[in-house]
């Protein structure tokens, strides 16, 4: 994959870089990039922002920065890569679509800030409106950290082992509900103990048991305690 990320604060991503999965995918071919919108702003000084036709308080991000940026980086091709915009009036991030945009040979996040970025860019620039959860970040940047580590943990060679995906939670492998409960030694501890069918060796018991659990904490995912 591709993945371009776009963001007044591209040093907030080294660390993310540092990540094992993240370097994973990148060794076997995927090419990230953390491209500051300042580097292409059409206005003097570094601007990037206005205040609100409207009034009110804030800064708005403008619609001819971010299309400059993206100018810049893909010229003509720019109409034809997956562009997810991040923001919290966006459609909930999930696993679907996490699956969903693995699923892209190219990847462009839109990180927004300050007050948010003028309507336009959502209008005519992006294929996508995102968000992670009904509560305000001071800016894209966290969420698109939390979509890309979501997306590049899917594609091939992220995880140690391929199979420490299959059974993870929300796969269909749990039928989309949360994973099991998991235990390691010491088999009691403060007298806290391992449920037995664990020890058993009993794999169908073991299964069926994990399976059961797993459905238990959707059904109190959604809504139950
Ligand atoms: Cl994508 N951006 C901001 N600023 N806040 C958020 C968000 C995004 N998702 C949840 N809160």
């Amino acid at each position: 994959m591709r993945l371009d990320v776009f963001t007044l604060f591209p040093e907030w991503f080294e660390w993310f870089q540092t990540q094992r999965h993240v370097r994973n995918v990148v060794a076997a071919g995927s090419e990230l990039r953390f491209i500051d919108y300042r580097e292409t702003t059409p206005l003097g000084a570094g601007q990037v922002d206005d205040s609100p036709y409207g009034g009110g308080a804030g800064m708005v991000m403008r619609v001819d920065v971010v299309d400059a940026a993206l100018e810049a980086a893909y010229g003509a091709e720019r109409g034809a890569r997956r562009t997810v915009l991040l923001t919290p009036s966006g459609r909930m991030f999930d696993e679907e679509l996490a699956i969903d945009l693995a699923s892209e040979p190219e990847l462009t996040l839109l990180c927004g800030r300050y007050e948010g970025i003028d309507e336009r860019v959502r209008e005519h620039l992006v294929t996508d409106a995102v968000s992670i959860g009904r509560y305000v970040l001071a800016g894209g940047e966290l969420a698109a950290m939390v979509v890309a580590d979501a997306v590049l943990r899917k594609l091939p060679g992220a995880l140690g082992h391929a199979e420490s995906a299959l059974e993870e939670s929300f796969s269909d492998a749990l039928e989309g509900h949360p994973e099991y409960p998991h235990y390691t030694r010491p088999a009691t501890y403060r007298g806290w103990g391992v449920p037995d069918v664990l020890l058993s060796g009993d794999h169908e018991r073991v299964r069926g048991w994990r399976l059961e659990r797993s459905r238990e904490r959707g059904e109190t995912a959604s809504g139950g305690s």
